[in-house]
């Protein structure tokens, strides 16, 4: 007698397990596309946002200055070229939003050998004018900013002075 009850529960315990197993913790299958469709909606939206936002830098680029975009992916362009002793101006651009944890969307292009730190917020530009040294040469610049900081690879670049 024991024996068969015990064997009764167990078949009625597994089945009953079995039919709640596919139904149970899942949503129902229209359900499931909608929100997958919403979700794939929401990241595209916001994709192509970003890459709009990449391609049209902040501010109106000034006639004659140099254009630097700053970014979390680094400094473009990454290596800049002027003759010694020339006056230039540099229009230095923020492309991140205010959103970024890590700096704030802040950028810096930093020359410590040439006394240059120049920082600009997020989503915006400013002009910025120095006189290159009258010796050609290279000069490593970078952002101290965002993450990494100094130590960051992509948060550096390349300024040579040619004669
Ligand atoms: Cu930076």
């Amino acid at each position: 007698m024991t024996r068969r009850s015990t064997s009764r529960y167990r078949a009625d315990h597994s089945s009953t397990a079995g039919q709640s197993v596919p139904t149970g913790g899942r949503l129902p299958r229209w359900l499931r596309i909608g929100v997958f469709g919403t979700i794939a909606l929401v990241v595209a939206i916001v994709a192509v946002n970003l890459v709009i936002g990449r391609l049209q830098p902040p501010g109106t680029p000034q006639a004659g200055a140099l254009q630097v975009h700053a970014s979390m992916e680094g400094f473009d362009p990454g290596e800049l070229t002027v003759k010694a002793s020339q006056t230039v101006d540099v229009q230095f651009a923020s492309m991140d939003t205010a959103m970024h944890s890590d700096g704030g969307g802040w950028h810096e292009l930093a020359i410590e050998a040439l006394g240059i730190d120049w920082k600009v917020g997020p989503e915006s530009s400013k002009v910025f004018t120095f006189t290159a040294p009258s010796t050609p040469g290279t000069y490593q610049f970078y952002c101290d900013i965002c993450c990494g900081g100094k130590a960051n690879p992509s948060m550096q670049g390349k300024l040579t002075v040619t004669a």
